[in-house]
């Protein structure tokens, strides 16, 4: 037979757009895609159904440890399935490195876990927090070279953060060896001088976590991270974008034409620091960094996705149990700083885009497409393989029902959390099924994937550097330190 799986009249959103077409499968590839198809060894009819590419999560973080040394809810078994159930097919989480730490084993033990267990392909990021010069010359470009592309920095968090001595040494290292840097842009020590005086004064309860992490350290942090991007000419993805002002600020670098990407999360959209006004120890449930924000900062974050200043969203998949074990380690007298960061999101951020921006009129098929995996290969280094319905692409897609009405509960979700920030919306529109290099991995609402299905995707030069690097060579780009 020509075909493993044909896949027929399904409305597919390809590059150039929605038609009614087959999808033939073979070996794990798209082989064929247009109307009228020989019989696949598994044959289905999805007329009225649209197929997407499988969504691609570059920023989740799964069994890996927190600054304050709490370890995720999910490990790569409950956090891939439950991204599967929610239409992704890859997800990119971080090789984490704490200070002191060697590299390279880092990688070697993270790499471990993910083959054991991930249901769903997958690629790594690197988090880097102890840049030392054996990290950057000696042991970055053994990685770089082994398909982790990227890394993520903070300029936040005791035990993660850099100085900007180091962010250039970061820019300078990424430069050289032709990789992606991210930044989690928040002003440590405004944050630190604004929850100290809270503490003193009693303030403990978890609304005061939007208080410390107030707008203005995103938007500094965030100009400040755009300046040394700009010194260097070296590409830099802001990520988990919250405010209105980081927002203006990107945009504002981008009119320059500097080559500043951003991402943003559910988090932003869907939330605001009213819910995390909660009675109690409640709202933990709705703290990460940066926190949700105001309605203003949602339009922002809506717009922002619309018109291009932000090309990522991903859900800062950060899974914390609402007890010891994660949000509450001090149970009901556990203080906002005492909190673990972060918020479950894999399995719904697409459900959630998909019901708020298509259906709702907001975004096309295509502007989501591009937003939860396409733009995600292309920043990452895995477009075309990934991210795309075409011929010659994994055949990663998932089949949804955009009349689907579900009001979502945390139980009826995959993750290992116990919680949902999202508990009690309506959301219309939802994956019926999934397949990952050809492979169901969820059908007819069952996980038909095993641990260990997933593969490791090493990722090439990001789309953007390469992009740079020829604006440079044109001259397009003034190197302001060094020639090019
Ligand atoms: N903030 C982060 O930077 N990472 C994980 C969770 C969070 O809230
Ligand atoms: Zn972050
Ligand atoms: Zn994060």
């Amino acid at each position: 037979m020509e075909f493993d799986l044909t896949l027929r009249n399904g409305l597919v959103c390809t590059e150039e757009g929605l038609a009614q077409l087959d999808i033939g499968v073979k070996d794990g590839v798209i082989k064929a895609l247009q109307t009228g198809l020989s019989a696949g060894a598994k044959d289905v009819d999805v007329r009225g159904r649209y197929v997407l590419p499988g969504g691609i999560d570059s920023h989740c973080h799964i069994e890996q440890l927190s600054g304050m040394g709490v370890m995720t809810a999910d490990d790569f078994y409950t956090a891939s399935r439950s991204a599967a159930f929610g239409g992704t097919t890859t997800i990119i989480p971080f090789a984490a490195q704490r200070q002191g730490d060697d590299l390279l084993e880092v990688v070697r033990d993270y790499a471990h876990l993910a083959r054991e267990k991930s249901v769903i392909d997958y690629a790594f990021h690197l988090i880097l927090s102890d840049p030392s010069e054996k990290t950057l010359t000696e042991h970055l470009p053994d990685v770089i070279a082994g398909g982790i592309t990227s890394f993520k920095v903070y300029m936040t968090y005791e035990s993660w953060k850099l100085d900007d001595f180091q962010l250039l040494d970061v820019l300078h290292a990424a430069d050289r060896y032709g990789a992606m840097v991210m930044v989690h842009c928040e002003n440590n020590d405004i944050i630190r001088w604004i929850t100290r005086r809270l503490l003193s004064e009693g303030r403990v309860h978890p609304k005061y976590h939007a208080v410390a992490h107030d707008p203005l350290a995103e938007s500094e942090a965030t100009n400040r991270a755009i300046a040394l991007s700009r010194l260097m000419s070296v590409p830099l993805l802001i990520v988990h974008v919250a405010g209105l002002e980081a927002v203006r600020v990107i945009h504002a670098a981008q009119v320059m034409g500097a080559p500043i990407y951003a991402e943003s999360c559910p988090q932003y959209l869907f939330l605001t620091a009213d819910d995390i006004d909660k009675p109690g120890v409640e709202g933990a449930k709705f703290c990460c960094s940066p926190p949700p924000r105001d309605p203003q900062s949602q339009q922002a974050v809506w717009e922002g996705l619309l018109n291009g200043t932000l090309q990522v969203f991903s859900s800062d998949h950060a899974p914390y149990r609402f007890d010891e074990t994660g949000k509450l380690p001090r149970g009901d007298a556990t203080t906002f700083k005492q909190m673990a960061n972060g918020l479950p999101g894999i399995e719904l951020r697409m459900p959630l885009l998909f019901s708020e921006g298509v259906r709702t009129g907001r975004m096309s098929i295509e502007q989501f497409v591009n937003l939860t995996a396409t733009n995600h290969a292309v920043m990452y280094g895995l477009y075309p393989r990934k991210g795309v319905i075409r011929v010659g692409s994994d055949a990663d897609f998932a089949v949804w029902d955009p009349e689907l009405s579900k009001t979502v509960c945390w139980d009826m979700l995959h993750d290992n959390v116990g919680y949902t920030p999202y508990e009690g919306r309506e959301v219309i529109g939802w994956p019926l099924a999934v397949f990952n290099r050809g492979r169901a991995v969820v059908e007819h609402g069952e996980l038909r994937a095993r641990a260990g299905d997933g593969q490791y995707l090493p990722c090439g030069e990001p789309a953007p550097i390469t992009r740079n690097k020829k604006a440079i060579r044109q001259g397009l780009v003034v190197k302001k330190l060094f020639a090019a």
